[in-house]
């Protein structure tokens, strides 16, 4: 933790609630990026917690963009600033909600055009800004304020659709683990052209568990297997080592399901699904790196 610099770029009291991991992930991510950036923002939770005029709890520029827009906004402003041999370094940090469903269009444009940027989509899996609706992210079996009896859908796997643009550099991460979303978003911005980190980000009112279980909670995810760290650089897959050591031994499922209140109404059947989809993407995975997978 040692390289992490001291610097801070959130300040102190934003308005994120207590145990908010995507904020805990942004002051990582903008440690790693330094003073020379722009943080482009769509609407989301992350536009309330960077505060508002007068008063900000950012003191790096920060440019919000509608809901859509973020990627067409990061892409017009990397373009200006490379034209002018400026390179100050442009990150767009957007929700599930503006990434999946509501700004793929303009990301997927921005990720064709070979933009020099880095895309963040922090997942907290719903639409949390404005109460907790069920976006594509969200996984099945979970309750929002829109699947009140537990979405009957599955996750939206939005890496695959990113992967097929063939970017120079993915990666998932999750704040439980600072120091690997650190290396990687360092290791993105040393990278030209169009870079996408996923980062899981654990979410207390929305995912109902307790504040203090945030990092818990993240921890789980990843020893269940049910968020894998990985990262590919110029098409080459490297499994990270937290999801290293899951794939020889996992914790069961169920020991991060029931931490969570919005998975009181899952099946059984869901949750033989959940399984089968993560030993499915395990598989896949410990195939493609040729490691055993339990
Ligand atoms: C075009 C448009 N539709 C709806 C909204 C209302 N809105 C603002 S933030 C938000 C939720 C964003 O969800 P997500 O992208 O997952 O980010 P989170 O709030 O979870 O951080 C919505 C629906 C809006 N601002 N603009
Ligand atoms: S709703 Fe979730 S993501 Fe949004 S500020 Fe609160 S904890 Fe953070
Ligand atoms: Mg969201």
């Amino acid at each position: 933790m040692t390289e992490i610099p001291k610097e801070e770029y959130i300040l102190k009291c934003t308005s994120a609630c207590a145990g908010c991991s995507s904020t805990l992930s942004l002051r990582y991510v903008l440690k790693a990026a330094g003073p020379d950036m722009v943080l482009v923002v769509p609407a989301c939770c992350t536009s309330v917690i960077q505060g508002t005029y007068p008063r900000t709890a950012m003191n790096i520029p920060v440019y919000n963009i509608a809901f859509a827009a973020a990627a067409a906004c990061a892409s017009g402003m990397s373009a200006a600033y490379r034209k002018k041999g400026v390179k100050t370094r442009v990150i767009v940090y957007a929700g599930d909600g503006g990434t999946v469903d509501i700004g793929l269009q303009a990301l997927s444009g921005a990720f064709e055009r070979g933009t020099d940027f880095l895309y963040i989509c922090y997942d907290n899996e719903a639409y949390g800004n404005t109460g907790m609706q069920r976006s594509g992210s969200t996984p099945l079996g979970a309750i929002t304020t829109t699947t009140p009896g537990g979405k009957v859908h599955p996750k939206k796997d939005i890496d695959r659709i990113i992967e097929a643009h063939n970017p120079p550099y993915i990666a998932t991460a999750c704040s439980a683990y600072p120091l690997d979303l650190f290396q990687k978003v360092t290791k993105a911005l040393s990278l030209e052209g169009p870079k996408f980190i996923h980062l899981l980000a654990p979410c207390p009112p929305g995912w109902r568990f307790p504040a203090e279980k945030t990092v818990e909670v993240g921890k789980l995810a990843v020893k269940t297997g049910s968020w894998i760290l990985w990262e590919r650089e110029h098409g080459t897959l490297q499994v990270s080592g937290p999801s290293r050591a899951a794939m020889k031994k996992r914790v069961p499922l169920d020991e991060y399901l029931k931490m969570q209140g919005r998975f009181r109404n899952i099946t059984e059947q869901q949750k033989q699904e959940l399984q089968r989809n993560i030993d499915r993407a395990l598989a896949r995975i410990a195939c493609e790196v040729k490691q055993p997978c339990s």
